[in-house]
């Protein structure tokens, strides 16, 4: 049973920092949970609510996780606003207004900072902390922490927490993947990561700007930074599929006649693959089973509503060859009829299977390279060869002279951000040693060897695949439910089974074999980042995750053993 001596006393002390009031972390909780994005702040208003103490540590000055860190020109969300949002709270889903269909960074790091001052959360999160360490003691976890300050862990004296149970927050994608280039540090412009934009914004203006890398990042930011620089260099690897958001204000009469019935909309999006758009269902046939015209018009008409649902007018997008090439053609064809130079198409040309590589969303990417300001350097036709002072030498030996350069390089997805911090659990063993050939987990949820410790959105779960604060959703929920029963129980630890763990990787791969997922090298199998192994991390499918989850629960935390 959790020690009622640790349960929510008011040892927590308000202070003031920068983000306004922050809590202390108090020597004893019950729930230690690390980050502060949508993950973590509804971690800690469950945890509380349930009457466990709980406290967040968080490596950067505010709440928001993702929505903090990544303030480069052009970010927003690609899931509607009026489905990426929580949807615990009735009030809340009531209450806020979002502007438009897909919402700025501003716009959803102010809902974050609306939702920690609507729940009190600030009071229990230690923000510019930096979670270093965590060894489980035989009963319980120490916390060790650091100061941070905008990210950047200081090596001020750590401290230590002690927590009966420790929350795994830290984001899918908030390890920021910074490649190296032969004499990158010569450069002396400015450099940039997009996921650690500066608080105080950019402005190119008048500047040439190279930006490197066209995955969702570099696809949102370009057509930005475009209107600002004075020329803009794209310097692409591999081209990628983008879809038009087709973004707009939302209408009030739009807004209502979903706010009437939000708790149906929200229970028929949770019902699909990806937990989005139940309103607009996959379409019925396969892509091979209908005629060409029927074909091209579902891919019209989903191109012209815009976003993440054109992979669903049809069913076997992701899973047969031929459909999926029709289905990329289709694309390619767009691209040729946007951009008016037949070879800068060409090169924004992907080849690879649509969708494998997650499906981008833009506002005038493609229309972007029409502009006398912008150029497009295929990286494959000619590689960086190495920085110099005033820029970038490409292949032929061109020297590119810049005063910026963006980093649009992605993230050590998934495991990266859990993988940073030294993790011992029994007998010492270390986190990063038992990965080291692929995640093991069981569920996404937790590693056996690692009790008492339980991962929000964690590989082998839909996560990513997902509308993903419906995913959070679920598991801050599942989590807090596995802690109460464990309180009403008098059981004091849970850990994964290994034989539990085994099978479930093991599904993990059969479901992602189904797929055409593994067959490009995206950061979702690792393959972003050199050394990692190759293994397939998100699990498709949410509805039938969500019941086996429940069912696990419903047979005493089946595959956990529970002591
Ligand atoms: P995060 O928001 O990443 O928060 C994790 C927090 O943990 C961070 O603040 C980090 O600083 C902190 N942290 C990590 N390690 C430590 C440590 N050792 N110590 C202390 N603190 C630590 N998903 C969608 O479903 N739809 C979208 O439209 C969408 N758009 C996105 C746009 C961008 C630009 C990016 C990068 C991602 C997007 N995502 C989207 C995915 C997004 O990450 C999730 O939707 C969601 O915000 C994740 O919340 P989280 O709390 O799990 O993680
Ligand atoms: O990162 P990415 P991202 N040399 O990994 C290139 C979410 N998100 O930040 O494909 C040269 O997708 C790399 O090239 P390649 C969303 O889930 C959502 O853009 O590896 N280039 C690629 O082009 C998304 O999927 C939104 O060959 C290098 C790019 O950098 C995830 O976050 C917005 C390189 C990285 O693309 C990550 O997106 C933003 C090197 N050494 C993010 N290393 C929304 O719209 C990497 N690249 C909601």
């Amino acid at each position: 049973m959790v020690d009622k001596s640790w349960s929510c006393d008011g040892l927590t002390v308000a202070v003031v920092g920068n983000n306004g009031r922050m809590g202390r972390a108090p020597d004893r909780i019950d729930v230690a949970i690390v980050g502060a994005g949508f993950a973590g702040m509804y971690m800690l208003h469950k945890t509380r609510s349930a009457g466990f103490s709980a406290h967040v540590f968080e490596r950067g000055g505010g709440v928001g996780g993702t929505w903090y860190w990544n303030r480069y020109p052009g970010a927003r969300c690609d899931v509607p606003s009026l489905e990426y949002s929580y949807q615990f709270s009735e009030e809340l889903q009531q209450e806020w207004e979002w502007s438009e269909k897909y919402a700025t960074q501003p716009e959803i790091l102010r809902y974050a900072e609306h939702v920690a001052d609507r729940f009190d959360l600030r009071r229990d999160i230690s923000f510019d902390t930096t979670v270093t360490s965590l060894t489980w003691q035989g009963e319980s976890w120490h916390v060790a922490t650091t100061a941070s300050t905008s990210g950047v862990d200081g090596d001020a004296a750590t401290t230590v927490t002690t927590a009966r149970f420790v929350v795994l927050a830290t984001g899918c994608l908030s390890a920021a993947n910074v490649p190296r280039f032969t004499d990158d540090r010569l450069f002396a412009g400015r450099t940039y990561h997009t996921g650690n934009w500066p608080h105080e914004g950019v402005d190119f203006t008048g500047q040439r700007v190279a930006v490197i890398g066209t995955g969702s990042s570099g696809i949102q930011s370009v057509p930005v930074i475009a209107s600002q620089a004075a020329h803009l260099t794209v310097l692409q690897r591999t081209p990628a599929y983008s879809v038009p958001a087709r973004n707009q204000p939302l209408s009030p009469d739009y807004v209502a006649s979903i706010k009437a019935n939000y708790g149906e909309f929200r229970r028929k999006n949770s019902l699909t693959r990806a937990a989005l758009g139940g309103d607009t269902p996959t379409g019925p046939h396969g892509a091979c089973e209908v005629s060409d015209d029927e074909r091209r018009a579902a891919l019209e008409a989903r191109w012209q509503k815009g976003g993440l649902l054109f992979l669903g007018a049809f069913n076997d997008a992701l899973t047969n060859p031929e459909s999926n090439r029709l289905i990329a053609d289709f694309v390619r064809d767009k691209i040729r009829q946007t951009v008016r130079d037949p070879e800068i198409a060409r090169r924004l040309s992907p080849d690879s299977v649509i969708g494998c590589k997650r499906l981008c969303v833009d506002t005038d990417y493609y229309e972007t390279f029409n502009r006398s300001n912008v150029s497009l350097i295929d990286l494959r036709e000619t590689p960086i060869e190495r920085f110099t002072r005033r820029g970038i030498i490409v292949g032929d030996a061109t020297e590119l002279e810049f005063d910026a350069i963006v980093f649009a390089t992605g993230f050590d997805a998934m495991t990266g951000a859990i993988s940073n911090i030294d993790i011992r659990g029994r007998d010492n063993l270390r986190l990063r040693d038992v990965w080291s050939e692929g995640p093991l987990n069981y569920l996404g949820l937790a590693v056996h060897g690692f009790p008492n410790l339980f991962m929000i959105t964690g590989p082998g779960s839909p996560s990513v695949l997902t509308n993903m604060i419906v995913s959070i959703q679920h598991h801050v929920e599942w989590i807090t439910d596995c802690l109460a029963h464990l309180r009403r129980e008098s059981s004091s630890t849970i850990e994964a089974d290994p034989s539990a763990q085994a099978e479930w990787v093991q599904h993990v791969n059969t479901i992602a074999g189904m797929t055409l997922y593994t067959s490009c090298s995206s950061w979702y199998l690792g393959a972003n980042m050199y050394g990692k192994p190759r293994v397939f991390m998100p699990l498709p499918g949410f509805p039938a995750y969500v019941q086996r989850c429940t069912d696990v629960a419903q047979h005493h935390y089946q595959g956990f053993h529970v002591r």
